[in-house]
């Protein structure tokens, strides 16, 4: 059975900082982890490369759009290298086979009659790349408190308005389509208000996907960035089903409408089928605040595994932050956690597991095991399927302990002097190596 899942596509006004790599890590404990549970996985990555905020990124760096994307995607290519992340498709919306998606999703919307071409005099924010209604000009954006700017400009409009009911009815005949719980009360309240119709062409700017219509109208950012996830595989089967839908898509809250209400309503549109799934995770803060590049308050992936390794920093972002809710990141927290958890916990039962088995048994594993872990994994597999994977680490550190306190109770060190006890002695060694064995196994995700 095949799963495909996604990460948002990332913009590349900036390099990545570890809120990009904290999805992005996620995304590949998911993909491990359903490896494991016996899945054909394909995780897909990318970059958002067009838009108004680009194109000022662009020019305030004095490159053009070209050069600023295919310099600053490569940094995100790299960084997943760095990170030892297994990305199967990286797509950048850049790339002329995403263009031809995008404007086939277009056309089909045109077709069924869900575009039209209207004026636009409303406020945005360039920052979110969102269209503001119901403010007024000078007023700051309600996502982020930037102050919106005020856009005049013919456009190509969908009707998201005809989408309301429909979305809604979606979302409640799926309960488990948006998770966590709070983010789907968040969505439900929005379409309870109605939706307005959509701009999704800008002719404001020059750096976007062409419409496949005359004049110069470019695709609306979102419009564009929200179909790579169709995109990356299009056409593509696996195990002789289609990849596309995607069975999840991972995302940070701050994007949540424009996964769960845009996009499910252009393919609605367009016939095609939705995504099975979208969680959407809370945000890293670093002094109690979003870590962002416009803030600059950024922690940088590429140090911290430079000094403790790309497991310890997995570790640590899983293990730190209840996966849904906001956590801080802080270097002491780091630190502590490392020293803890992973020199303390895990590799002291290692080192002096096998000390032991050294010392005792020639380096030999005795048996059998003194213990039955069949509650432990499946308390480990039940968090991991919910994405709660504190909660699984927490079970399996709880295994480590466990094994901590069985060995000074065994004492190893006094069943070695006697003659009598050597049975026992091997029950003990095995136990120990057997603990370590099936925790390598639930870590590795
Ligand atoms: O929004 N904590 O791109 P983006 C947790 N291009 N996660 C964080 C984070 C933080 N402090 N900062 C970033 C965009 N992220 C669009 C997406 S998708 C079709 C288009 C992660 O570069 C998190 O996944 O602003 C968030 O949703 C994403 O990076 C936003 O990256
Ligand atoms: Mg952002």
């Amino acid at each position: 059975m095949k799963y495909y899942l996604t990460t948002p596509i990332y913009y590349v006004n900036a390099a990545p900082h570890i809120g990009h790599a904290y999805t992005t890590i996620a995304a590949d404990t998911i993909s491990r982890f359903m490896t494991m549970q016996g899945y054909d996985v394909v995780l897909t990555t990318g970059t958002d490369e067009h838009g108004q905020k680009i194109e000022r990124a662009a020019e305030a760096t004095g490159r053009t759009p070209q050069e600023l994307t295919d310099i600053v995607s490569e940094e995100f290519r790299k960084q997943w290298e760095v990170l030892g992340l297994k990305i199967d498709r990286f797509q950048r919306t850049t790339s002329p086979q995403h263009a031809e998606v995008v404007r086939d999703l277009f056309t089909r919307c045109l077709e069924k009659g869900y575009i039209y071409k209207g004026s636009y005099t409303g406020q945005y924010c360039v920052s979110d790349e969102l269209y503001v209604n119901d403010a007024k000009p000078g007023d700051p954006c309600p996502e982020c408190g930037r102050i919106t700017e005020t856009v005049t400009e013919e456009n190509y409009f969908f009707k998201l308005s005809d989408f309301t009911e429909k979305v809604l009815q979606f979302h409640e005949a799926n309960p488990n389509f948006l998770q966590p719980e709070t983010r789907r009360n968040e969505v439900l309240a929005f379409l309870r208000q109605g939706l307005n119709d959509l701009s999704i062409s800008r002719t404001t700017i020059k750096w976007g996907i062409p419409l496949p219509v005359e004049g110069n109208h470019v695709f609306y950012v979102w419009f564009d960035a929200l179909t790579t996830y169709k995109s990356a595989v299009e056409g593509q089967q696996l195990d002789g089903e289609p990849l596309w839908p995607a069975d999840l898509h991972l995302i940070g809250k701050e994007i949540l409408r424009f996964h769960a209400i845009f996009w499910p309503a252009f393919l609605m549109a367009a016939e095609y089928p939705l995504p099975k799934r979208i969680y959407a995770h809370g945000w890293l803060l670093f002094e109690n605040e979003k870590m962002s590049k416009s803030k600059g308050n950024l922690v940088r992936a590429t140090p911290i595994v430079n000094l403790i390794g790309t497991d310890a920093l997995r570790y640590f972002l899983l293990r730190e932050v209840v996966f849904g809710k906001d956590g801080s990141f802080s270097y002491d927290a780091v630190i502590q956690r490392y020293n803890a958890d992973l020199a303390n916990g895990l590799g002291n039962l290692a080192s002096r597991t096998l000390a032991m088995i050294k010392q005792y048994r020639d380096g030999v594993i005795p048996g059998p095991a003194d213990h039955d872990i069949g509650e432990t994994v499946a308390r480990y597999v039940e968090a991991f399927e919910k994405f709660d994977f504190s909660r699984g680490l927490e079970t399996i550190w709880a295994f480590i302990s466990w094994a901590d306190g069985y060995i000074v109770e065994q004492a190893p060190w006094k069943l070695a002097k006697n003659p009598d006890s050597q049975q026992r002695l091997d029950e003990t060694l095995y136990t120990a190596a057997e603990t370590l064995r099936i925790v390598t196994a639930l870590v590795y995700p």
